[in-house]
């Protein structure tokens, strides 16, 4: 099988479906396309016009991370959703929540006005705390289920990533409450497939984005960059 992902480089939900691949072995190219200059083969494969598409033998074309993810699941090993019925379910439903968490844990990375921000900021507590209670029934770590990595860690990895470099814009001091996210948190980061670039090349590409989007955070960029050298 080829596979080939296209993308936008930043773009978590693309993030997850490499991070399946490479937690898969699966060689496959990247394409990187502009969000603001999509092109016209683009358009044609992409219902939504949304990255990421994976595009397999050149032929068929695949959308919906979670889709992407699940489709390699089911036909490259080694399975990464829990083999038990009720687990699987459980995984099931704290990934239909990631679109949620997303937009409350990210939301100050496009709020517009220091209000917006604080804003923004005070609906982070609510996510973490669900999923903090989520990791406490499962157990004891490093991953959602323990210690078999699983798609559930894929799929949260790019965002707890991204809390992370808007902590480092501009300290949010919100994850030390929850110690089991944290520390989930951490062990994702450690992990090499969450990675499709160099992290530290990854952050700055991150906090460029802030600064070219005219929002709140933008104006803290230089000062955190300059700082990180
Ligand atoms: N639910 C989709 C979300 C994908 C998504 O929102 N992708 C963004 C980039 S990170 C996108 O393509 N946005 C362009 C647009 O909305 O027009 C998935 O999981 O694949």
């Amino acid at each position: 099988m080829k596979y080939q992902l296209v993308s936008f480089k930043t773009c978590p939900w693309v993030q997850r479906a490499a991070i399946a691949l490479r937690e898969k072995g699966a060689a496959f190219d990247f394409t990187h396309i502009e969000p603001d200059n999509r092109p016209e083969w683009f358009l044609k494969i992409s219902p939504h016009k949304k990255v990421p598409v994976l595009r397999i033998d050149d032929s068929i074309s695949l959308f919906e991370s979670n889709a992407i993810a699940e489709y390699l699941d089911e036909t490259i090993a080694p399975r990464l959703a829990p083999e038990d019925a009720i687990q699987r379910a459980i995984n099931r439903a704290w990934t239909d929540y990631i679109p949620t968490f997303a937009s409350q844990v990210t939301g100050a990375a496009y709020a517009k006005s220091e209000d917006d921000y604080t804003a923004a900021i005070a609906k982070i507590d609510e996510p973490f705390g669900r999923l903090e209670g989520a990791l406490e029934k499962q157990g004891s770590g490093p991953y959602f289920n323990g210690a078999r990595y699983a798609l559930v860690d894929a799929g949260y990895a790019p965002f707890l990533q991204r809390y992370f470099f808007l902590d480092g814009i501009r300290p949010i001091g919100k994850i030390e409450k929850y110690p089991r996210l944290n520390a989930w948190a951490k062990a994702l980061i450690a992990r090499p497939s969450t990675h499709s670039f160099p992290p530290g090349e990854f952050e700055q590409m991150y906090r460029e984005q802030i600064r070219k989007r005219g929002v709140y955070l933008s104006q803290f960029v230089q000062a955190a960059q300059q700082a990180a050298e």
